[in-house]
């Protein structure tokens, strides 16, 4: 960074695609005259509690975290991606964060199993999972640890579907280790997120979440409100990272990370490049 550039902490969660976001935003930062700080490898609990507290000033969050998870809205999954935006916007100005442009970019949560086995049982949507678990079909499921105890995790998802895994059936793990387990059928059924680049490299069904349980989760940038005043050219800078990310460029990005093993700050420095964003 340039003499004289503006210090600011860009923090991340601890799974590739916000390893990928923060350490790019960094760098684009870095670019434009600040001098990035980038924090990540956090939980979401923390990662929000850091930024509320000032530790952390920006950091790209999902609408429907904040939506049901921080502001524990009900019936997020029901909103309009628009009207949940601006839901998540307005609570969270009330705490002094302002949400951005939001990216075109849904990192859902799914449910995946792979091709072959979805195939066999029959199963397209999460419906249809459930009915096989309810029928006695002792199927086990892999996933991290916040989206076991999440509400817009498996309790909610147990609830707003009408079925429930036995616990021993549920085998808690790192999120990125999720997908090997699924890949080499060490469980038959595993929670994804919906952007990551190995739902199609290791060729898994992402289920249909028939029911409309999942809310939007756009990913988007959003800052202290008290950095921005002081720094007001971040609103244009991050609107811009945001509109150049969609599904397709997550999923492209995270995958050359995690099935073509990429560095991390080597894919960001390129898409930026690429993009003309330095
Ligand atoms: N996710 C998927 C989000 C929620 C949905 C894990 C990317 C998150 O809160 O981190």
């Amino acid at each position: 960074p340039a003499a004289g550039a503006q210090a600011i902490t860009v923090g991340g969660k601890n799974f590739t695609e916000q390893l990928l976001l923060s350490d790019m935003t960094g760098q684009y930062l870095d670019a434009h005259g600040f001098d990035a700080d980038v924090r990540n490898g956090m939980g979401s609990t923390v990662l929000r509690r850091a930024q509320l507290n000032g530790q952390v000033d920006l950091y790209w969050e999902y609408v429907g975290t904040s939506l049901i998870t921080y502001n524990k809205v009900e019936g997020g999954a029901k909103m309009s991606r628009q009207e949940a935006y601006e839901k998540v916007k307005k609570l969270d100005a009330e705490k002094g964060l302002v949400w951005l442009k939001p990216s075109q970019a849904n990192n859902t949560y799914a449910i995946a199993m792979e091709e072959e086995d979805a195939e066999k049982r029959g199963v397209e949507t999460i419906s249809d999972l459930a009915k096989l678990v309810e029928g006695g079909k002792e199927l086990t499921f892999a996933t991290d640890a916040e989206f076991a105890s999440r509400p817009d995790g498996l309790p909610g998802l147990q609830e707003h579907y009408g079925f429930s895994f036995p616990r021993a059936q549920v085998k808690r793990m790192d999120a990125g280790l999720v997908y090997k387990a699924l890949n080499e059928d060490e469980v038959n059924s595993a929670m994804v997120f919906a952007t990551d680049g190995r739902n199609a490299a290791f060729d898994f069904r992402v289920l249909e979440d028939d029911q409309n349980f999942f809310p939007n989760y756009a990913i988007t940038p959003v800052v202290r409100e008290d950095v921005l005043k002081k720094h007001p050219k971040l609103r244009e800078l991050m609107n811009e990272l945001s509109s150049k990310l969609d599904d397709a460029t997550m999923q492209r990005l995270n995958k050359q990370v995690d099935v073509e093993k990429k560095s991390v700050s080597q894919v960001a420095e390129t898409f930026l490049k690429e993009n003309g964003l330095i």
